[in-house]
């Protein structure tokens, strides 16, 4: 199995920030505080958070933060309930929550929750569950967990549950990866997994591993490195990563990287992009991987951090 090229992708990560006007840095521009958790985290994930000026980043994320306590995707930008969460991943990243007005912050994601205990993204109002999992993890992160209704809020995530074992983005749709993780992490974090049947949701789960060792989002589809991270955090929260094959899935995210200019992308020889470097980075983390810190499969941050707020140690 080839090598993780750890000095390639910190060089890319520093690098895409630097280059301005490139065309990666211009599409992420609206989402470029996700984009920052992504970076962050996997220069943390590969031992280098050291490399970056956290003074700088502290001033440009507070910058992006909105009267209403929400923070947006970019300076000027309207606020999200995503990139609060980036907002917050990335003050815990540094170990800088106290940095945060917790009560304002708290207060606008909670404000985002409807009687039925669904969660929009935003004012304009859009329901999903992903929103769900973004909320709950947020005030977790915060310790404020109690400024929404859990018990609501955890009966819509179970409405969104399938006959397949999955979960859609409302009551109804679709099974996919991705809102499963988003499912299954919001009922790991309240201490509500025994809603789910574990068996045929992880049979659904490892049935995404296609001949090449990666892993599709849903039956028919093409596989993505990003599922490295959807799909298999899943199966740790349930307990049964060891239904997929890891080895086969560990050297199709290795193949996936630029060995001569760092990143990882989508499919092998495809082009690479920061979300799909810090996928496949978590994936490998979740696989293991000697060298990499260990990850949190429901917060998505590196375990150390997860205990540091947690536990205090
Ligand atoms: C903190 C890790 C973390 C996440 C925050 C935003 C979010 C919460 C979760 C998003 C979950 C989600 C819906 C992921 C799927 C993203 C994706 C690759 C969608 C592509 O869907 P299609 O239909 O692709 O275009 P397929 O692969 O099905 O063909």
């Amino acid at each position: 199995m080839g090598e993780l090229e750890v000095e390639k992708h910190v060089r890319y990560i520093l690098s895409v920030e630097k280059k301005k006007d490139d065309f990666e840095y211009l599409v992420i521009e609206h989402l470029r505080m996700s984009g920052a958790y992504w970076g962050l985290t996997t220069l943390d994930l590969l031992g280098k958070l050291g490399a970056v000026d956290q003074d700088e980043i502290v001033s440009w994320v507070m910058k992006c933060q909105n009267e209403s306590g929400g923070f947006a995707g970019n300076i000027g930008h309207d606020p999200h309930i995503l990139y609060t969460l980036s907002a917050v991943q990335i003050f815990a990243l540094l170990n800088k929550l106290d940095v945060l007005n917790i009560e304002k912050v708290s207060n606008y994601v909670a404000g985002l929750q409807h009687e039925d205990g669904s969660f929009s993204g935003d004012m304009w109002g859009e329901v999903d569950s992903r929103f769900s999992y973004i909320a709950i993890c947020c005030l977790s992160l915060l310790h404020r967990l109690e400024k929404i209704n859990v018990e609501k809020a955890v009966d819509y995530v179970v409405s969104c549950k399938n006959l397949d074992g999955g979960f859609g983005s409302t009551p109804g749709g679709e099974s996919h990866a991705g809102q499963i993780f988003c499912c299954v992490g919001a009922l790991a974090i309240t201490g509500f997994l025994h809603h789910i049947d574990k068996d045929l949701l992880g049979w659904w789960l490892c049935e995404r591993q296609v001949k090449s060792g990666g892993l599709n989002g849903r039956p028919e589809k093409l596989p993505d490195v990003c599922y490295s991270w959807w799909v298999l955090s899943s199966l740790v929260m349930i307990d049964r990563v060891h239904w997929i094959d890891k080895e086969k899935l560990s050297r199709f995210i290795l193949d996936c990287q630029d060995r001569e200019n760092g990143g990882i992308s989508d499919r092998p020889d495809d082009a690479v992009d920061v979300f799909h470097t810090y996928f496949g980075v978590a994936g490998l983390s979740l696989l293991d991987h000697p060298g990499l810190k260990a990850i949190d499969p429901a917060y998505a941050l590196p375990v150390d951090i997860v205990n540091k707020i947690f536990f205090r140690n």
